[in-house]
């Protein structure tokens, strides 16, 4: 017999991404095109929470970044009040999912489940989870206070190397297990007080199905805590970061699991359908990799939002001291490969705004007016603590003398204190693509066949060129720069089929045959550079990594 995999007609698929700076959601049709999307963004929309860029930093310069719970919260009810403005027919959709930002945690306090179960329709959300939390404050990503937890983790487990090999990645200070054992230990109370600890993506669902949804495989394994290959809590991590841990996680579910149905308060204050599904929610870059329908092992997708991050897929995954590897969210059987950059489009906007008159036209002029290779210019510029490498926050100029690209030999590198603003705006780009490229090729991920750029800055052209030029590749992108909610819609819709199916069923039966008639599809917007650059970017980029691991062997944390 042969399966029909076609989706419901004149039906619609809802998608979030809870990220750092806002809450996006877009919503897809049964033919799998844009129909409506919305943003609420938390600094401008939602000033009164005080954010700057959707976060807080401790002014004392600890690392603790942390963001305001309830601000997801209110984000949540302000979006759907803008659907129901723009008219969309909340009754035409049948799946809802969502991307979290990876990593951050949400600490319910005993009893909430009792709040989450009895949701007054009439009254917003931000107004009954005012005391639902034990900390008001979530640790998010950018925190990067967690070294010593990191440390004393991996030790219990058999050493950093060990726990990337188990868990997918080395400790990382944002990853929820060092986070979770630093609330351990210096705030016990707010530990003991926790019935239920979600992240990001888990905690969004939770409000939508009205009781805790579980942590789906994937974005748990941001957490240090899942042993990836079995997609199982790892009982040896849990016992290394704190007591009682598994009650309080709750179980994993795979990421095309349906969570819940939509909780009454969504079907009578905003008149979802009732039975409405709610599929798992999952990691924003887990996510983009599904919107991005990358499916062979020479994809490789840039994203450059908040963060910057280069992720692909592989069957064998080798987790090593560098980067991370996730289950993929849409193929039990394979996985996703992951580098990360917390330097990303705040620091652009550092250099912009100190250079570039605050305007990203200005930015893009002096990219083109700037030769490729910048004159042998080398920037490292981290405004926070870097994660890849591991480096304290500093700004690191050098200028390679008579550098051609024709030849390492001979040449001799100087520190000097800035550049005149084009050359600042040049290196900048150059140096996070050539750390990219570099840190790619250390971690074993294939050469692109194709790269597909996302994120907000990938609607910038010059940026675009840059990518082309430095990897020698063509850079595609999608209709729009926001994968990650688009890759939540089309998981929502995954979601349903396999829910009608009652199994597992290919994502790609949803789209084969069609895939370019849909806002899926990807567009070439940039042919890649040519090859006698390539070779000479490839020397500045030996280079580069050169003066790099010199820096992380002076400043860098152990
Ligand atoms: P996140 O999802 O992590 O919150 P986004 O993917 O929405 O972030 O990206 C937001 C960032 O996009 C902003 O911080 C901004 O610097 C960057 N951005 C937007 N437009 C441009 C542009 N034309 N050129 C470069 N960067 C841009
Ligand atoms: C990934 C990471 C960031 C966040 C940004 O490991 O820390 O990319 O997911 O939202």
């Amino acid at each position: 017999m042969v399966m029909d995999y076609s989706l419901p007609e004149d039906s619609l698929f809802l998608g979030f991404d809870s990220s750092t700076q806002s809450l996006k959601a877009t919503v897809l049709d049964t033919n799998l095109n844009i129909i409506a999307s919305e943003t609420v963004h938390f600094d401008s929309e939602l000033p009164h929470y005080k954010t700057k860029d959707g976060v807080y930093r401790d002014p004392s310069g600890t690392g603790r970044i942390v963001s305001p719970t309830l601000m997801w919260v209110e984000a949540l009810d302000l979006i759907l009040e803008k659907f129901v403005n723009a008219g969309l027919d909340f009754g035409k959709i049948v799946a809802v999912s969502g991307s979290g930002q990876q990593h951050g945690s949400v600490y319910w306090k005993k009893g909430s489940s009792a709040t989450l179960a009895s949701l007054n329709p009439e009254k917003p959300l931000l107004t009954q989870f005012g005391d639902a939390f034990a900390t008001k404050e979530s640790p998010i990503w950018m925190d990067s206070s967690t070294t010593v937890e990191c440390r004393e983790i991996e030790k219990v487990v058999g050493g950093a190397l060990q726990l990337s090999q188990l868990t997918g990645s080395r400790a990382y200070e944002r990853f929820t297990g060092p986070q979770i054992r630093k609330i351990y230990k210096t705030l016990p109370d707010v530990y003991h007080d926790t019935e239920r600890i979600s992240l990001v993506s888990s905690f969004m669902a939770s409000i939508l199905i009205g009781s805790y949804a579980s942590i789906d495989e994937t974005d748990g394994s941001g957490m240090n805590l899942v042993d990836i290959r079995q997609r199982v809590w790892s009982k040896i991590a849990l016992e290394a970061t704190a007591p009682g841990l598994e009650e309080k996680l709750g179980k994993l579910a795979p990421a095309h699991a349906v969570a819940g149905l939509i909780a009454p308060y969504f079907v009578e204050r905003f008149h979802f359908r009732n039975g409405c599904l709610v599929i798992q929610w999952s990691g924003d870059n887990p996510n983009s990799l599904a919107g991005l329908t990358l499916n062979k092992p020479g994809d490789l997708a840039i994203s450059l939002g908040t963060s910057d991050t280069i992720f692909g897929i592989t069957n064998e995954p080798h987790p090593g001291l560098e980067g991370h590897v996730f289950p993929n969210p849409v193929d039990p059987k394979c996985y996703m490969v992951m580098l990360c950059y917390k330097n990303g489009s705040l620091t652009r906007e550092d250099v912009r705004n100190r250079c570039a008159e605050q305007s990203w036209d200005v930015f893009n002029k002096f990219l083109e007016i700037t030769p490729p290779l910048n004159g042998g210019k080398l920037g490292f510029y981290y405004k926070e603590h870097e994660i890849l490498p591991p480096l304290p926050v500093g700004f690191h100029r050098y200028v390679l003398e008579n550098f051609t690209g024709d030849s390492l030999y001979g040449l001799k590198e100087h520190e000097v204190d800035g550049f005149d603003a084009p050359s600042e705006v040049r290196a900048i780009i150059e140096g996070q693509l050539l750390s990219m490229r570099a840190h790619t090729e250390r971690f074993g991920m294939p050469s692109p066949n194709r790269l597909i750029a996302t994120g907000g800055a990938s609607a910038n052209q010059s940026i675009l060129k840059a990518i082309a030029s430095i990897f020698a590749s063509d850079v595609y992108t999608v209709q729009r720069p926001d994968s990650a909610s688009l890759g939540a819609a089309l998981r929502a819709a995954h979601g349903w089929l396999c829910n009608k199916a009652g199994k597992f069923v290919p994502i790609s039966c949803m789209y084969d045959n069609k895939l370019e008639k849909t806002s899926l599809a990807c567009h070439l917007s940039m042919p890649a550079g040519d090859a006698q650059l390539l070779s000479k970017y490839t020397l500045l980029m030996k280079k580069r990594m050169e003066i790099e691991d010199q820096l992380v062997q002076k400043l860098g944390r152990s």
